[in-house]
């Protein structure tokens, strides 16, 4: 089975704390302020890694953190940057983040930050003024952004194997990959594609077994349409021909068949690089399979490749492996309609707004006020620290939080909660 889907979770690092710290000298009994700030956290990246096929290696991981940010030192020394995450996903990749931003992955090496890291602390150097001159005043580091990330694989895959009903396109997957399709011998067995991995030394190949087409397909008779269009991204089309069919029809009539349907789908489906796999050869004498062969080389352009098939007998099969390989581009990016740019879409990092904050009244004497600047001042500080609290009253004072407070009919030594926290708020009174 192709894993196409898969959930995983991640969790960008932590700002590094900036601490509290005083130059120390041998003949200074106290220096002045030197502690350095906390790092950001590193960033969790996803970027397409063009080796991989398939959302596999999920199922093994699921968990991915990036690095924390180091903390602040002495001597105004700065914490380190968290290292970034990188997670390689195959080209085609859907991502969907828990704040339901979505973005598509296309092109080998584009990538996309999922999870930014937390910004670092600042140490107590960067609190001192003209009144402060020893500030006894840290930040803490912001956690970094965390959530499910969903991953849905779209794209289809590189090769696709088309041909009547019957002609022997499941057998043949069966038999390059692990996939295990149904076989049978009677027409329109496969009603599903059937996706399968060709596993080589340093890449995979994704192959897809379309239900058979018929005369009319690509107007909607049989299958139809909706099979066609499974094969609109592949690189390679492998066209499968029963040497002798059952039925007695003729093999040029019903390559014919398969062509024109290609054809009528999209003319981009006729441009294809083609295989000709001729199968079923263990049904014929050999020499009328090399014959057929011949015919067929003769017959097509000089670029399409004709092997003789049997996935009874193995024949050619290991020819065909080598020729799909050697025939799909390495590096080269699925085809895709609109330019990478269209498809890929960014986050847009928008200014906040200018009002920051809400202010609600719970009951008496108790308030809440919540908004992304307000909670971030308070994960910042530790309010047990008075210095902190007396830092975090001003800022509040100048976010006009305390002027919409009074509005709301706050006073004095009422509880307010922000970021989770409950605190007596005191503005004004002395230390
Ligand atoms: N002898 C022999 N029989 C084969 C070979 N390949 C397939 N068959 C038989 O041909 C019949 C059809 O094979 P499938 O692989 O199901 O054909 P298909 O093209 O997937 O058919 P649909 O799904 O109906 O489009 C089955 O009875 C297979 O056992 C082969 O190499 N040799
Ligand atoms: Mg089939």
């Amino acid at each position: 089975m192709l894993h196409d889907r898969a959930k995983i979770e991640v969790r960008a690092g932590r700002g590094g704390d900036g601490i509290v710290s005083f130059r120390r000298e041998a003949h200074v009994p106290k220096g002045g302020p030197d502690g350095g700030d906390g790092g950001r956290g590193g960033n969790v990246i996803v970027r397409v890694d063009d080796s991989l096929r398939d959302l596999q290696a999920f199922r093994r991981r699921v968990h991915f953190r990036a690095e924390r940010g180091g903390h602040g030192e002495g001597a105004q020394r700065h914490g380190a940057e968290g290292d970034p995450l990188v997670i390689g996903v195959p080209p085609g990749t859907q991502i969907e983040r828990w704040d339901g931003t979505r973005y598509d992955l296309v092109a080998p090496g584009q990538e996309v930050t999922i999870a930014r890291g937390g910004a670092g602390g600042r140490g107590n150097k960067r609190f001192t003024s003209a009144v402060r001159q020893a500030p006894r005043l840290s930040e803490r580091g912001l956690e970094g952004e965390e959530g499910v990330v969903e991953l849905h694989l779209k794209l289809l895959a590189d090769v696709g194997l088309v041909g009547l009903p019957n002609a022997g396109k499941s057998s043949l997957i069966a038999r390059l990959t692990r996939a295990q399709p149904k076989i049978a011998g009677y027409p329109f067995t496969t009603l599903e594609p059937n996706l399968g991995t060709l596993e080589a030394a340093d890449r995979q190949l994704v192959i897809a077994d379309i239900p058979g087409l018929i005369e009319g397909a690509s107007g909607g008779a049989g299958l139809g349409h909706d099979f066609l269009a499974h094969v609109e991204r592949t690189r390679l089309l492998v066209h499968v021909l029963d040497l002798a069919p059952l039925d007695g029809s003729d093999p040029l009539e019903n390559h014919a068949v398969i062509d024109r349907e290609l054809a009528e789908h999209d003319p981009r489906l006729a441009e294809l690089p083609r295989i000709l796999a001729l199968s079923k050869a263990d049904l014929v004498e050999p020499e009328v399979a090399a014959a057929a062969a011949e015919a067929w080389r003769a017959r097509l352009a000089e670029d399409v490749a004709v092997l003789v098939t049997s996935s009874a007998t193995r024949e050619g099969l290991d020819e065909l492996a080598v020729e799909l390989l050697r025939r799909v581009p390495v590096l080269a990016p699925a085809p895709v309609e609109a330019g990478v740019d269209e498809l890929a879409e960014y986050r847009v990092y928008r200014p906040a707004a200018a009002k920051e904050f809400d202010v609600e009244r719970r009951g008496p004497g108790d308030f809440l006020v919540s908004g992304d600047v307000v909670d971030r001042l308070i994960a910042r500080h530790d309010l047990e620290n008075e210095e902190a609290q007396a830092h975090v009253e001003r800022r509040l004072h100048r976010l006009g939080v305390i002027a919409a407070l009074e509005a709301a009919g706050f006073t004095p030594g009422d509880d307010v909660e922000i970021g989770g926290v409950v605190f007596e708020l005191d503005p004004g009174a002395p230390l």
